[in-house]
């Protein structure tokens, strides 16, 4: 059977790049109100406020570099392809560590920091500077209409069809540096395992998806990870 891996990732393995988790005793949730900036009705009550808890992100994204881990997931991306299997990496993460550290088969299921929307037009263009309620759409020219391209609680997630659709054919599958707190996500282990991959959780502590892991490996993800890569590269080569 031909080999298919499908590893999500969480803020557990950008965390070592100085980038906060979400709930970890200091995470991001501990100090900020979820329900005030990553929903569309705190947006629509707020966005200013929404517009500089994101544009403090994407200044501390821009400090931010791609870690061991990053680097292994890339180099397994290319191994696992060169040996003619199949490779998707679905992140939870909104920034652009996996894609700077060369990972190209990805999705962004919960958007990109360095991505802006028209609320008004729906058209997505880069932003690597803060974004106010003063912008305009440069395709539509509406005022006030730009959001971070990102998705908040109540939102559909992007790029499920494809992320499902990997799954189903999966022989492998990783979940690494997430809490497997927020759905769809916290599902895919579940589903990977129901389509008869072996499963294998790596992150600090176990989850909350646990019951669906055959693995586990608990540590700092920048240790953990590229051990695991030698290894999935190890037995597919067997
Ligand atoms: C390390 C480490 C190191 C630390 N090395 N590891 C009730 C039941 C079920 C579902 C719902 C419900 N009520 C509402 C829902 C749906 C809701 C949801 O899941 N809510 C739950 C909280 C209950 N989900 C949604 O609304 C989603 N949309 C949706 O469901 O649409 C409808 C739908 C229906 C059917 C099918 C499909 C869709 C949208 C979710 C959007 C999430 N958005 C956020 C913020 C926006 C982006 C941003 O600002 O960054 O995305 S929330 C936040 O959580 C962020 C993350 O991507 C996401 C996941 O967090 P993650 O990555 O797991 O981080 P942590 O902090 O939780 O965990 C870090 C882990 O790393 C920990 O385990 C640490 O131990 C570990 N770690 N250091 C290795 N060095």
């Amino acid at each position: 059977m031909r080999p298919s891996l499908v590893i999500l990732t969480g803020a557990g393995v950008s965390a070592e790049s100085g980038l906060g988790t979400f709930r970890d005793t200091d995470g991001v949730w501990s100090k900020f109100d979820w329900q005030k900036l990553a929903t569309p009705e705190g947006f629509a009550e707020d966005p200013a406020a929404v517009h500089g808890f994101y544009n403090a992100r994407r200044q501390g994204l821009a400090r931010a570099e791609p870690n061991a881990a990053h680097a292994a997931l890339a180099e397994l991306e290319a191994a696992w392809l060169a040996r003619g299997g199949d490779f998707l990496l679905v992140t939870q993460n909104i920034d652009d560590l996996h894609d700077r550290a060369g990972n190209r088969a990805l999705i962004h299921m919960h958007g990109e920091l360095l991505k802006a929307r028209c609320n008004a037009c729906g058209t997505v263009r880069d932003c690597h500077d803060d974004l106010s309620i003063a912008d305009s759409c440069t395709a539509c020219g509406r005022d006030g209409q730009m959001r971070p391209h990102v998705v908040w609680f109540g939102e559909m997630p992007l790029g499920l069809e494809q992320a499902y659709g990997a799954l189903e054919n999966a022989t492998h599958f990783a979940a690494i540096g997430t809490s497997g707190t927020v759905w769809p996500a916290a599902g895919f282990a579940e589903a990977a395992k129901a389509a008869g991959a072996r499963t294998c959780e790596l992150s600090l502590e176990a989850g909350e998806s646990g019951h669906f892991f055959d693995d586990t490996a608990y540590g700092p993800a920048s240790r953990i990870v590229p051990d695991w890569a030698k290894a999935m590269l190890d037995e597919v080569s067997a």
